[in-house]
């Protein structure tokens, strides 16, 4: 099947920005909060809301394509990551910072095809700020090409890791010990808690890595492509290409950084998407 990507892309930018107003809307209101796998673990109804939105849009213009999002999976529909054109969607990735009045907030939407992410999109509502990519057609923010840092040493690097929120188990202490790990390595440590920010930002040189165990396709789909096309690398923290659903994702402005990381940190096996 012929597949028009410009089309997807400039759909998949218009929907990002009609969301993009839901969001900002709801950012200055008082919100309504609710839990999910544990207590650090946000969603508001304007994390509903928006996903609605994107996949209404999506559904009704491209009415064979599938769709993963991630509140739509947390309402108990299963994650099926499959070859067909499937729409990759966190609503409002950095939940708790919508939350909490901070403005790293972020729509992310990925178009997948075989497997393939073709299309990219990282919208920052409140920070007024867009990146966007393409296959084969490089990375963008606020239509400006971007490429990542030419640091090419852990030691002259910022790194950029999240905490994460599980709360339980053994998973944050080890997220801790890696903190200290990378600490000791490199120039220092951020966190901006959008996973899809935190690749923005490495695709656009501010921090030269961002590594995380625990995050889920939608997090990260469109922020790999934005760093592949920025000329960054993005792998699986062990080693190898990266997996969509494995939960995990290193991804570095070169194969030495990510070498060097994957070979400092302890690594976390999760249940997959
Ligand atoms: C967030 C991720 C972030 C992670 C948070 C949370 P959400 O996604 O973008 O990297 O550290 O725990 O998972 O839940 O705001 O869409």
């Amino acid at each position: 099947m012929d597949h028009n990507i410009h089309e997807y892309y400039e759909t998949a930018i218009a929907v990002a920005k009609e969301a993009g107003e839901v969001v900002k809307d709801g950012f200055y209101k008082e919100k309504k909060v609710d839990i999910k796998t544990s207590f650090a673990d946000l969603v508001t109804e304007t994390d509903q809301a928006v996903e609605q939105l994107i996949m209404s849009r999506f559904s009704s213009k491209f009415p064979t394509h599938k769709f993963i999002g991630e509140e739509t999976v947390a309402g108990g529909k299963k994650c099926e990551f499959t070859d067909d054109p499937t729409w990759i969607v966190d609503p409002i990735d950095g939940t708790m910072n919508f939350v909490h009045g901070i403005p790293h907030v972020s729509i992310s939407i990925a178009l997948a095809i075989n497997k393939e992410i073709v299309v990219g999109i990282v919208h920052c509502p409140i920070l007024d700020t867009m990146y966007t990519s393409m296959k084969g057609q490089g990375a963008m923010c606020n239509g400006k090409k971007i490429s990542v840092s030419k640091i090419s040493d852990l030691s002259q690097s910022v790194v950029i890791i999240e905490g994460g929120n599980a709360r339980s188990g053994n998973e944050a202490k080890t997220k801790s010990n890696n903190h200290l790990k990378i600490i000791q390595s490199s120039h220092g440590i951020r966190a901006y808690g959008s996973a899809a920010i935190d690749m923005c930002l490495v695709a656009r040189g501010q921090g030269e890595a961002y590594i995380e165990y625990g995050i889920h396709i939608w997090d990260i789909a469109a922020g790999i492509l934005i760093v592949q096309e920025a000329g960054g690398v993005v792998v699986d923290p062990k080693g190898g290409p990266v997996d969509l659903v494995s939960r995990r994702v290193l991804c570095a402005s070169s194969k030495t950084i990510a070498g060097q990381i994957s070979a400092v940190v302890e690594h976390i096996d999760l249940e997959r998407d």
